[in-house]
């Protein structure tokens, strides 16, 4: 059976986590190893670990960067980080991150760290199980939470 990795964290105000998780489980019976880390910038080495530890194919990273300029920085390093352990490990980790000011209320922000989550939870099933499913979406403006903004008309 395949195992994926589910790597969250305490600092986020949602539990993304727990919907990635939900969402896989509608699809495909795959064995799910989860794992919560303080902060995005714990990511890396937790998701790195899951990789190599414990065996997982594909790796989901899901975090908030907070609103903050010292956050958006954080954002950054803990991002580079994630590319980093992808190529030592050759393997695909999902990084879903929402921005804390993403959304214009609490309302609108839990809607899409809960949808974001979940839309990114069914790119892994398809990478994992039916990458072609992705083939047929190429160039079709995905985005993930809010709207997608599709294909330029002309
Ligand atoms: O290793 C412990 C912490 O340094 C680590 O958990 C950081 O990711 C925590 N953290 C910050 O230090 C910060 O300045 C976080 C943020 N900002 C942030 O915006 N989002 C986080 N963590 O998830
Ligand atoms: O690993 C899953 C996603 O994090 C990854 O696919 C990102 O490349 C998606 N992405 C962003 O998160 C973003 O903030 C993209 C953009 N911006 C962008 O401008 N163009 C993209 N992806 O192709
Ligand atoms: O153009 C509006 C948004 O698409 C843009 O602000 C994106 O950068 C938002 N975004 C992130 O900031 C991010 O860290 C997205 C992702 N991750 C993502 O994985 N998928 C998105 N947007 O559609």
């Amino acid at each position: 059976m395949k195992i994926i990795g589910i790597v969250d964290t305490t600092f986020a105000r949602f539990d993304m986590g727990s919907a990635a998780v939900d969402e896989i489980k509608q699809y495909v019976s795959a064995r799910i190893i989860r794992i919560t880390v303080p902060g995005i910038k714990d990511l890396p080495v937790a998701s790195k670990k899951l990789i190599e530890e414990q065996g997982c194919e594909i790796v989901m990273a899901l975090g908030m960067p907070g609103a903050a300029e010292k956050d958006k920085m954080c954002a950054h390093e803990a991002s580079t980080g994630i590319i980093q352990a992808q190529l030592m490990t050759n393997t695909h980790i999902i990084e879903v991150f929402v921005h804390e000011d993403e959304g214009k209320d609490e309302k609108e922000l839990a809607f899409l760290m809960e949808n974001r989550a979940r839309e990114h939870a069914r790119n892994v099933v398809d990478l994992l199980f039916k990458p072609e499913k992705l083939v047929k979406q190429a160039g079709t403006g995905q985005r993930q939470g809010f709207e997608d903004v599709g294909s330029l008309r002309g």
